[in-house]
């Protein structure tokens, strides 16, 4: 019998690392096997299965998962963030698209080796958004899900048109085939806002500034963030982010009445960032030197997203607002981490 399992891909993220510490404390988990690039951190390690170090590309490694295990859920977090995907656009398509139709592909096929559909859990992104000029930014309400989908970044226009594979493998999966897919997957999917964790440091992203910020004065570095004072896009803290993937993986399936669900906690000026962040830092040199296009991809951004439907179906609700993200989370573990 093969050995049931959790799989997450892209794990050596600042995701990942909290996701693994999260599922190894639940009773009653499948042992988790991960896929990255890199190595598992050391520290991360006797909290796993197994580590397969190998590219989401390789179908040939992810056919030896296929063979050695039991999949029951994926968590599918590896991705080209939107900063670094604008410098080689067609690689962030071949990791990002093709990476998730192999993953899509592979749950396929464990949906129907074992006669029951895979959790596919996919992180979306609130870069789908793609809102044409500030006006119409400062104007909108919360943005729903289905809200300006027309993103101007290879990643927006990546994690958009995963969505809608995740749909397909979920619901329309050869569906001109003579004998129709009896278990197709059970895909589920959450679009974050920017997220800032306390123990990592992003790379690759636009709404990295905020991490960044927090982490270079908690280190004592001078710091020049890349955007307006007054840019405004949803945040959430690491925590939550963790929280909301495991929420929606125990949902009752007959709960959900979408497959894509926005959440978000807050949405700050870059200026109010730089203020909490210097009350918690007295040294710390915060100033702003906005990079015109990286400025241009957080202005087609939304200030707030509409996660009603994530509370009303899953109970989505964050644990930290702004403050108590600050005061009970960030400041301390980050002191705490530039410390030892
Ligand atoms: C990025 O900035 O690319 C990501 C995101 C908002 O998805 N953090």
């Amino acid at each position: 019998m093969r050995k049931k399992i959790i799989l997450i891909t892209g794990a050596n993220g600042e995701v990942g690392h909290g996701l693994i510490n999260a599922l190894a404390e639940q009773a009653n988990t499948p042992d988790i096997v991960v896929l990255d690039i890199r190595v598992l951190d050391k520290a991360m390690r006797a909290k796993v299965h197994e580590v397969k170090v190998g590219d989401i590309l390789d179908t040939a490694m992810l056919e030896t998962l296929t063979n050695e295990y039991e999949i029951d859920a994926i968590f599918h977090l590896a991705a080209l963030l939107s900063t670094h995907a604008e410098f080689n656009p067609e690689q962030a398509h071949r990791v990002n698209v093709q990476g998730t139709i192999n993953l899509l592909r592979l749950s396929l096929e464990q949906s129907r080796m074992r006669e029951k559909p895979v959790k596919f859990i996919y992180p979306s992104s609130i870069a789908v958004y793609g809102l044409p000029d500030l006006n119409t930014k400062a104007a909108s309400k919360p943005i729903k899900e289905r809200e300006y989908n027309t993103p101007i970044t290879m990643y927006g226009m990546n994690k958009l048109y995963c969505e809608h594979l995740g749909r397909y493998y979920a619901r329309h999966y050869r569906q001109l085939a003579a004998t129709r897919e009896t278990h197709m997957i059970d895909f589920r999917c959450v679009r974050f806002p920017g997220l800032i964790s306390a123990t990592t440091v992003p790379t690759g992203g636009t709404s990295d500034f905020a991490p960044e910020m927090l982490h270079a004065a908690a280190s004592g570095k001078p710091y020049a963030a890349f955007v307006r004072e007054d840019t405004r896009i949803p945040f959430m803290a690491m925590p939550d982010a963790v929280q909301a993937l495991l929420k929606l993986a125990d949902a009752p399936r007959e709960k959900l009445s979408q497959l894509v669900y926005n959440v978000t906690s807050f949405s700050p000026a870059a200026a109010e960032l730089r203020d909490l962040t210097a009350s918690a830092f007295s040294g710390a040199k915060i100033t702003f030197e906005p990079h015109l296009q990286r400025q241009n991809i957080l202005d087609t951004w939304p200030a707030e997203v509409d996660d009603t439907a994530a509370e009303a179906d899953w109970g989505w609700s964050p644990q930290y607002d702004l403050l108590h993200a600050f005061e009970d989370y960030l400041i301390p573990t980050i002191r705490q981490r530039y410390q030892d």
